[in-house]
């Protein structure tokens, strides 16, 4: 006997990691589980003897529950004077190097306490839900000193504990050379090696390592510093990779196996086919792109070609990407970086599962996997990407249990 048994549903499996379809028909989950998947033809029996609940989907479509799989979600304060600037101007680069952009979130957030963060936090986690996700990371960055850092993970952890969602957190230690270590970035990195990754490693408060490499940020040599005390550590590591300019971060990413790399915008054919054969994600952020005007693209033909999955995901922080709905990131991804719709949807489930190592439970609508549904009013799975500002999210199941926003 099942636990629940959704019947009357069209689903967007992605079996096997990419778009796929079986309609009509009907999942069934055991324990928080999937335990079955198919037509309805192949019940064996009437669906009230083979679950204890039993709900009829009426047609809607089904897919994975949605992830977005890179967020920087804990944060206190907001950047709309940086906003202003910039559309008068200024860039980001310059409103970094002038002091302010990430320094000035890394000082709100040293201030906020560990409960005023996780409501802020717990407000954008709220919008993202009601679009049907069900998994989320969310990386450190804003501490850039240990009880900050760990604070920013405490609070991670802190709300995949409150709320029907599976957290990954990933320790960013390295997002920006801290106040008070100004042409100092070596020492900085030293204390994030030495002191900032053993703590966090400790407390079990990190699923990953990540890093921003970048002219403003960290060299290519201080990011594999990094990566290799995280390897010694055991973690898994993912990197912000040539995202305003190619420093060759796609390949020092690929080089250290990395999960995903991320941003990309200025990624060479190199890096490109480094990351295929490493088997690195590509996760692309469209909301980034939009809200900086960035003009180069993500190299999404070289991606096809060499097969790199590709994710794509919110990015939601105050500096570069305000965000905090994956549908309209996905229409981004469409209409800015020529997604297909299918591509798109696979961006935000299987693939973002992969770019966070949790493909063999996450993802796709698949016997074994989490149960982790969401049900949506739609005709045809394209609409996801194809509306901007509609949320037709009718029903979210999280390790088989089911709400309806
Ligand atoms: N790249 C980004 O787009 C975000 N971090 C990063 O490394 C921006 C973070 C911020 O501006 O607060
Ligand atoms: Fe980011």
């Amino acid at each position: 006997m099942w636990d629940t048994l959704w019947i009357n549903a069209k689903i967007a499996t992605m079996r096997g990691g990419r778009y796929a379809t079986l309609a009509p028909g009907a999942v069934a989950a055991l324990g928080g589980k999937i335990s079955w998947v198919g037509a309805p033809a192949e019940l064996r029996g009437a669906p009230h003897t083979l679950a204890c609940a039993v709900h009829d989907v009426r047609g809607h479509w089904v897919t994975p529950g949605l992830i977005d799989c890179h967020t920087h979600l804990v944060y206190a304060g907001n950047r709309a004077q940086e906003f202003a600037l910039r559309l008068q101007g200024a860039s980001y680069a310059e409103i970094a190097r002038a002091g302010g952009g990430i320094a000035s979130t890394v000082a709100a957030t040293r201030e906020a306490s560990e409960l005023a963060l996780a409501s802020d936090a717990s407000q954008r986690l709220k919008r993202l839900l009601e679009e049907g996700v069900t998994t989320i990371e969310i990386k450190s960055g804003y501490g850039l000193q240990t009880d900050a850092e760990l604070k920013q993970l405490r609070v991670a952890r802190l709300l995949g504990d409150a709320a029907p969602v599976t957290v990954r957190a990933t320790f960013l230690g390295a997002h920006a050379v801290a106040p008070g270590f100004e042409g100092r970035a070596d020492d900085y990195v030293a204390l994030v090696c030495d002191e900032m990754l053993p703590a966090v490693a400790q407390a079990r408060l990190a699923d990953a390592v990540d890093a921003f490499c970048e002219g403003i940020a960290f060299s290519p040599a201080q990011t594999a510093r990094v990566f290799e005390r995280a390897r010694g550590l055991g973690l898994p590591v993912k990197l912000h990779a040539d995202q305003l300019s190619d420093l060759g971060g796609a390949a020092l990413a690929a080089s250290f196996g990395a999960l995903s790399a991320d941003h990309l915008e200025y990624a060479s054919d190199a890096g490109v086919r480094a990351m295929a054969r490493a088997g690195t994600v590509a996760v692309l952020l469209p909301g980034a792109f939009y809200f900086l005007r960035e003009t180069r693209l993500p190299p999404v033909p070289a991606l096809r070609d060499h097969g790199v999955p590709i994710a794509v995901a919110t990015d939601c922080n105050p500096g570069s990407s305000p965000l905090t709905s994956i549908l309209l990131a996905l229409n981004m991804a469409c209409t800015l970086f020529r997604l297909t719709p299918e591509e798109a949807l696979a961006g935000a489930t299987c693939n973002a599962a992969r770019a966070l190592g949790l493909a063999d439970t996450h993802g796709t609508v698949e016997a074994g996997k989490a149960c982790d549904l969401a049900l949506w009013n739609i005709a045809e799975p394209a609409e996801l990407a194809y509306a901007m500002g509609a949320n037709p999210c009718v029903g979210v199941v999280k390790n088989g249990i089911m709400r309806t926003p």
